[in-house]
């Protein structure tokens, strides 16, 4: 068993590679950055051989500058001998051989046992890029392996050369690239006299980064001892370094390397991106493109949606004719299945959205989204490469979070960190269908644009205009000063793989039904329990009062039945609860049992869906009803008779979502990559404050 490490220049193809090699599915995209966090998997390299794998996220070079790239240079740079990884497999993109042989050089100087594997040689190719495979092993004298990740061909080969290097048929390099024992002789002879087992160039990198390598006291001692005893300027040092290495290069890339005149040869790449990238075209296409996302979302998935509730609402009422009326029924029929058929009908629409967020990504045309915006995200204090994390937020904030580790600069990170949650995440989604159904009435413009898709798109608009107005805010109020710059690799355009979206949709889908699906059912039955039960004194004293009604006009008797169920759920347990958090709400348009929604949302947001179906199924009278949640909720009147869900009501409640931060793991995350409780505080305060402002003008408006 050995421990692999996976490097390479960011979107060269690690992760592709590493799912092929493991079985696993860790996410792959067309742009720089889309790891950003260590995974670990296991393959099988041969009948004697098992390897542990890690794929790293992306560095251009040893030096890092982003959160990602230190995660991988903490795994390289790794002190202790039985942790470091004991092989290292390095991606090297053969369409950018030059830029990415510096890595290259750097790691062979680390001494650790290397493999290359190239990739992209079918873009080299197309390029006009001959490389002469053996001269370049030669050259560099490492082990050197056409690979292609993504149609997963040459893996045997990579395998072979992987057991050879361990059976150490193939020695770590044993040339050094560049003489980096002259770099600073004496100190690096001094700090490899107190710590063992550490090459030349590893020893300049405990000299600069001593504080960033996980090193024992002892270890840091050393390396203090031997800055003071010899002269060592890490500024010097590197610059040193790097113009050795890149003098080298040169050599190899000529001895090695016929390139076409760039010139000659266009791209399909480059003449797609004089229209995408236009200075007025670029823009108009942008825009479409996020139109025809949002209709989609709302159009397509419209079919399939009206199918499945159709389904849910016979079954319900083919059930509710055969199953005897009895205390477990009414549980099964209308807290579990109303709150499974209420989530089950917004599968569509995460499909939908997540397989049209894995087409930006795939094709590459997300990375064009941050280059085109990255004026409008400077001025308010972000930049360009915040729009990855800010389109993904559409889908979810906590993996959106996390992938601000590709930001460079800190205040940046931080802006976009506290506005991503303010992106309008899949988890509303039901949540804003459902009101959107309840209030906006179902015409259309011009027989084609759909006035509830217009609204739908409010509301993700009003997530992204708010993002960006409280970034600015932000920008003014938080001092931290630090050079910016923007520097993203555009890549190529590339079919999008159909099978990796495909699956992707499938999953997200399976996920949403699982998770959504098991704290739906724990929060129904909790909230049936305590919907139908209440403290003993009051729930008695509504039925004895009714008791004494029905028998003074025993001809009402159907409708008092109601009256007193809709009173007993008002004393119950969750009737309490509403009725306790009422004061707060009201101004806002909201009656006690959307407070309980508010309640359960903390959850998931999506379970306000299931809430309501519980409520409003509890205290009604359902004998072979058909109705849908939606129709429920429609009728759904106040005790002076009137309805709940007006215009005004269902804005407020729309908008309350969109901006209130209900969300414990978006929380959670970012406590994490803040490294303190600081900044998730201000977010809950900021954001709540908004949503509750927001929500009371809209409803004032519109009452
Ligand atoms: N044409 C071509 N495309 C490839 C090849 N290998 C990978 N790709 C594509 O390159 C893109 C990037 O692949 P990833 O595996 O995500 O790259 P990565 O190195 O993990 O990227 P980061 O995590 O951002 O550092 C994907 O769109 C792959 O389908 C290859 O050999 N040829
Ligand atoms: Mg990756």
């Amino acid at each position: 068993m050995i421990n692999i490490a996976l490097v390479g220049n960011p979107n060269s193809g690690k992760s592709s590679l590493f799912n092929a090699l493991t079985g696993l599915k860790q996410k792959v995209g067309n742009f720089p950055g889309v790891t950003v966090d260590k995974k670990t998997g296991s393959s099988v390299i041969s009948e004697q051989l098992t390897a542990s794998i890690i794929d790293l996220p992306g560095t251009y070079s040893l030096y890092p500058k982003r959160a990602d790239e230190w995660v991988t240079y903490e795994v390289l740079m790794q002190p202790d001998i039985k942790v470091r990884p004991d092989m290292v497999v390095l991606i090297a993109d053969a369409s950018n051989l030059k830029r990415n042989l510096l890595f290259c050089s750097q790691m062979i100087d680390m001494k650790i046992p290397l493999v290359i594997g190239l990739s992209m040689m079918d873009i080299a190719k197309k390029k006009g890029i001959e490389i002469d495979i053996p001269g370049l092993e030669r050259d560099l004298g490492v082990p050197i392996v056409p690979i292609n990740p993504r149609k997963e061909k040459g893996l045997n080969q990579l395998k072979k050369a992987i057991q050879d290097t361990a059976k150490q048929l193939y020695k770590a390099p044993s040339r050094d690239f560049i003489a980096n024992h002259e770099l600073a002789p004496e100190t690096v002879q001094a700090l490899k006299q107190e710590i063992h087992g550490i090459s030349d160039y590893m020893a300049i990198h405990y000299l600069i980064n001593t504080n960033h390598i996980p090193l024992d006291a002892e270890q840091k001692a050393a390396i203090h001892s031997a800055k003071e005893q010899y002269p060592f300027n890490a500024t010097k040092v590197q610059a040193e370094e790097i113009m050795q290495r890149y003098a080298r290069i040169k050599q190899v890339m000529s001895n090695n390397i016929v390139e076409k005149d760039p010139l000659q040869k266009a791209l399909f790449t480059e003449s797609l991106d004089k229209i995408l990238l236009h200075r007025t075209w670029g823009y108009l296409i942008l825009l479409g493109v996020l139109f025809l996302l949002f209709q989609s979302i709302f159009w397509i998935a419209s079919f399939p949606m009206d199918a499945i509730e159709w389904s849910f609402a016979q079954l319900t009422g083919w059930l509710g004719g055969i199953l005897p009326s009895a205390w477990w029924s009414d549980l099964f029929l209308n807290g579990i299945l109303a709150g499974l058929s209420g989530i089950m009908v917004f599968v569509p629409q995460i499909m939908i959205l997540f397989g049209l967020i894995t087409l930006l990504e795939d094709t590459g045309y997300m990375a064009r989204i941050s280059f085109l915006t990255d004026k409008l995200m400077r001025k308010v204090g972000m930049n360009g490469k915040s729009v990855m994390p800010l389109i993904s937020g559409f889908a979810c904030a906590v993996p959106a979070i996390m992938s601000t580790r590709n930001i460079e600069n800190r205040k940046e990170r931080l802006l976009t960190i506290m506005v991503t949650p303010l992106m309008s995440c899949s988890a509303r989604l039901p949540v804003y269908t459902i009101l959107i159904a309840l209030v906006i009435p179902q015409k259309y413009y011009f027989g084609f644009l759909s006035i509830q898709g217009l609204v739908m798109m409010g509301l993700y608009l009003l997530g992204v205009v708010m993002a960006l107005t409280v970034s600015y805010v932000f920008k003014k109020i938080i001092k931290i000063q630090e050079r910016s710059f923007f520097i993203l690799e555009l890549p190529v355009y590339r079919a999008p793989r159909w099978k990796n979206m495909f699956i992707t949709m499938w999953e997200k889908a399976r996920i949403f039904l699982k998770d959504a699906g098991q704290v739906i059912m724990i929060i129904s039955l909790i909230l049936w329990a305590l919907s139908t039960f209440g403290p003993h004194k009051d729930m008695q004293a509504v039925r004895d009062k009714y008791e004494v009604l029905v028998k003074q006009n025993p001809s009402q008797g159907n409708e008092l039945d109601k009256a007193e169920k809709s009173e007993l759920l008002a004393n119950s347990y969750a009737g309490k609860l509403g009725k306790s958090i009422e004061p707060v709400i009201t101004p806002l348009g909201f009656d006690w049992k959307i407070g309980i929604a508010l309640i359960t949302s903390l959850a998931a947001r999506e379970v306000f869906v299931g809430t309501m179906a519980t409520l409003y199924s509890v205290g009604e009278d359902h004998s072979g009803d058909q109705l849908t949640l939606r129709q429920k909720m429609a009728m759904a009147k106040e005790e002076d008779g009137s309805k709940v869900y007006t215009l005004g009501t269902g804005l407020s409640l729309m908008i309350f979502y969109v901006l209130a931060m209900q969300c414990m793991s978006t929380l959670a995350v970012v406590k994490r990559e803040t490294r303190s409780w600081k900044w998730p505080a201000i977010q809950l305060v900021y954001m709540t404050g908004l949503a509750y402002l927001m929500s009371f003008i809209a409803y004032h408006l519109f009452r």
